[in-house]
């Protein structure tokens, strides 16, 4: 077994079982998108590829780019919907940098961030 694969389903991967409930905000072949369980926005939407090959987006950049498009492109039709389209993309990548679930997924942020910038 390589280190991009664990004996246990991820979290991400029972909701997408729906062994787990979860707010499902769009779905296509390959990603799902789910409200965050404890929003840190007035839109905080995961979007998080079906496949659990890559723990983080440095892998999935490398595995899979189409895949990772895929996913900015939803992100992006998610930001039009919920809010002005304006919208912030957060990959944590690994412990120290807050990331808990080891199964890619980019939090989709908007509505009324200008007052949080990172700048
Ligand atoms: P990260 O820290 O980047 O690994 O983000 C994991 C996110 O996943 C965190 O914002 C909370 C969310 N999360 C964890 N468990 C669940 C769950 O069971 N349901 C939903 N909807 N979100 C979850």
């Amino acid at each position: 077994m390589s280190s991009t694969e664990s004996s246990t389903p991820s979290i991400f991967s029972r909701i997408i079982a729906r062994e787990i409930p979860a707010t499902v905000v769009r779905e296509t072949d390959r990603l799902i998108a789910i409200e965050d369980i404890a929003p840190k926005a007035p839109v905080h939407v995961l979007v998080i590829p079906k496949t659990e090959r890559y723990r983080d987006v440095v892998e999935l950049a490398a595995g899979d780019p189409a895949l990772l498009a895929e996913l900015v492109a939803l992100a992006n039709e998610i930001a039009a919907e919920r809010a002005d389209g304006e919208f912030r993309l957060v990959f944590n990548t690994g412990e120290n940098a807050g990331q808990t679930v080891f199964h890619v997924h980019a939090h989709v942020l908007a509505g009324g961030l200008k007052e949080s910038s990172l700048g």
